[in-house]
């Protein structure tokens, strides 16, 4: 028998939570931005994992390659008995590590932490079926608020933490500082992290990636002014706004955005915000860094994670870094 326990941390009425603060900084100043952390209410996680299908978008497939080829390596080169997922989503991927933690006989307990709460509660239920005898402790929660809330190491043990699918691309490089730097504090020495980044490659298959002839990164985009509309009580138009993905060659990032077609003027109740958007104006809703080994690792050092193993894909699209604390 599994065991399964969910702690829920953030209201899964948003309106009450963060949400009203991150759009009062976001929108309440130039440069327009989101946080891409609210494009993943229901609609925008079902969205997320239809793109994962997309024959363009080959992040998923390339870090799923690399579990498959190296699931065993890593599990052979850590001593973790805990599985810590942050934006764990689906965890669709992670049953190939987690599965190789099982072979080993070293799999007791897992914890999959993401804000979207349904689609934590299916992915848990799915695992804790999965694997007789894990104990699988959910927390719906946010990674870069509630680090403080994952469950201690029992005495002589080691926990692994995978943050995976290059969601760590969609902070700022000072948010990933912050972040990262919060993580070693929150971690024991000898615990472990394992990091997923998408690679810089060829700009024709960055923008291939993030702009699909179907429209469905399009619509998981735009689908951040439905969720201000639902959960703030906001008038967005999202047909008055046009998608513009590009590849900021500079930064390395590939920075999403909706443009304003025409003067907008939108209201925002929830957040006490009015906004008024010049013809052309832009939101920046997501950004989604690439990363070079070496930058990777300078990051790492500089939180204090010493790297141990970077892993990648025989294409070279994808990263996959195991570090130590
Ligand atoms: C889930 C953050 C890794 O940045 O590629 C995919 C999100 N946005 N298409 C990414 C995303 C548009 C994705 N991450």
């Amino acid at each position: 028998m599994s065991a399964l326990k969910v702690s829920v941390l953030v209201d899964s009425d948003w309106a009450s939570g963060s949400l009203v603060d991150d759009v009062r900084r976001g929108l309440g100043t130039h440069p327009l931005r989101l946080p891409p952390k609210w494009l993943y209410d229901d609609e925008g996680s079902r969205l997320f994992d239809e793109i994962t299908r997309l024959p363009g978008y080959y992040p998923t497939e390339a870090e799923r390659r690399i579990l498959l080829d190296h699931a065993a390596d890593i599990v052979a080169a850590s001593d973790a008995t805990t599985v810590v997922e942050l934006g764990s989503g689906t965890s669709d991927k992670t049953r190939t590590l987690l599965d190789a933690f099982a072979s080993a006989g070293r799999l007791q307990r897992f914890v999959p932490v993401d804000v979207s709460e349904q689609t934590l509660r299916d992915a848990a239920a799915m695992l804790a079926d999965r694997y007789p005898g894990l104990a699988v402790e959910a927390v719906v929660g946010d990674f870069t608020l509630h680090l403080g809330h994952l469950p201690l190491n029992q005495p002589g043990q080691t926990r692994l933490v995978a943050f995976l699918g290059g969601t760590i691309g969609n902070l700022y490089v000072e948010e990933r500082a912050a972040f990262l730097g919060a993580l070693a504090d929150t971690l024991e020495p000898g615990d472990w992290l394992l990091l997923g980044t998408d690679l810089v490659k060829p700009v024709d298959r960055l923008v291939a990636a993030y702009h699909d002839p179907g429209g469905v990164t399009e619509a998981f985009v735009r689908n951040s002014l439905a969720v201000l509309n639902r959960q703030l009580g906001a008038d967005f138009d999202p047909g008055a706004y046009s998608y513009v993905p590009f590849w900021d060659g500079h930064l390395e990032r590939m920075d999403l955005r909706l443009r304003a077609d025409s003067p907008q003027h939108v209201t925002i109740p929830g957040a006490d915000l009015t906004l008024d958007l010049a013809a052309g104006e832009e939101i920046q809703v997501e950004i989604s860094t690439k990363f070079r080994p070496t930058g990777i690792r300078a990051e790492l050092d500089a939180a204090g994670f010493e790297t141990v193993e970077l892993f990648t894909d025989p294409a070279g699209d994808f990263g996959l870094t195991l570090a130590r604390l």
